[in-house]
């Protein structure tokens, strides 16, 4: 039976560090866009500043007087997107959880497309494949630990590394997420396969960013990525040997 009955109660969660240059603008049209979904019952929008050092703490505050659905949550320091991000998904409520970046760079407008895919496949998660608009590198390294990520889990994803998802909420909150970095999008999918739950994947608009800057270090970030992918293929070994706990869907 379909998890997917509309209309939802759906939890946006982001990440954002430093993004006070074009943070009031996304939340206004995440904002705009969702009080206008008939598909949305009711919504939440869960942001965690992971201690920036601009004006993003204060901008999210602000803005919850003009919007009742924002809840911000904010590091004290910097501990790394996917820290925060998954401090955000611990505080969502929804029954679906949409994924999202702060930057902009991700379109909401996707979320038609995401819930029909959902609603045609009857699954419980939703990855939005990119058309790429990265820097080459930045492609590069997503396009290679994706192809290893698909090996070690026998998937065929064309976009293992897409921070954009919808997500049926327990499902989501449940996944013991453990990266702290920049790696949550290669977490959250290899999680989500480990546990039987097959994304269905939809192609998605994803702009270049036009304010702030990504703050991808790239030789660290692909250090990072390379040593991630590693633990992830690692960790499928143990559980294939049952030498580790397999987590119950
Ligand atoms: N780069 C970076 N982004 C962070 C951090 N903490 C949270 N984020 C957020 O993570 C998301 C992705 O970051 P971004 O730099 O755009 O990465 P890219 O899109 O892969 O180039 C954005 O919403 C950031 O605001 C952090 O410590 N560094
Ligand atoms: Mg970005």
């Amino acid at each position: 039976m379909s998890l997917l009955s509309l209309p939802i109660r759906l939890s946006v969660a982001a990440p954002a560090y430093n993004e006070a240059a074009g943070l009031e603008a996304v939340i206004a049209d995440w904002h705009t866009f969702l009080v206008a979904q008939s598909a949305v019952a009711e919504f939440e929008i869960v942001i965690c500043n992971d201690g920036s050092k601009d004006a993003t703490g204060a901008i999210l505050d602000r803005l919850t007087l003009s919007y009742p659905q924002l809840r911000p949550l904010h590091f004290a320091g910097n501990q790394g997107a996917a820290a925060a991000l998954n401090a955000a998904i611990a505080a969502t409520k929804g029954d679906w959880v949409l994924l999202m970046d702060s930057d902009g760079q991700f379109a909401i407008q996707n979320l038609p497309d995401m819930l029909a895919a959902l609603s045609r496949s009857g699954g419980q998660a939703a990855i939005g494949i990119r058309k790429k608009k990265d820097a080459a590198f930045a492609q590069f390294g997503s396009w290679a630990s994706g192809l290893a990520c698909n090996l070690v889990h026998g998937s065929r994803l064309k976009d293992f590394n897409s921070a954009f998802k919808l997500v049926w909420g327990p499902a989501l909150r449940g996944l013991g997420l453990e990266a702290k970095g920049m790696n949550y999008s290669t977490e959250v999918t290899s999680r989500l396969l480990e546990r039987g739950i097959i994304p269905v994947e939809v192609e998605i608009a994803h702009r270049p960013r036009t304010t702030g800057v990504s703050s991808m270090k790239l030789v660290r970030g692909a250090a990072h990525r390379f040593l991630f992918v590693l633990y992830i293929a690692l960790r499928q070994l143990l559980l294939r040997l049952n030498i580790l706990v397999r987590p119950q869907p």
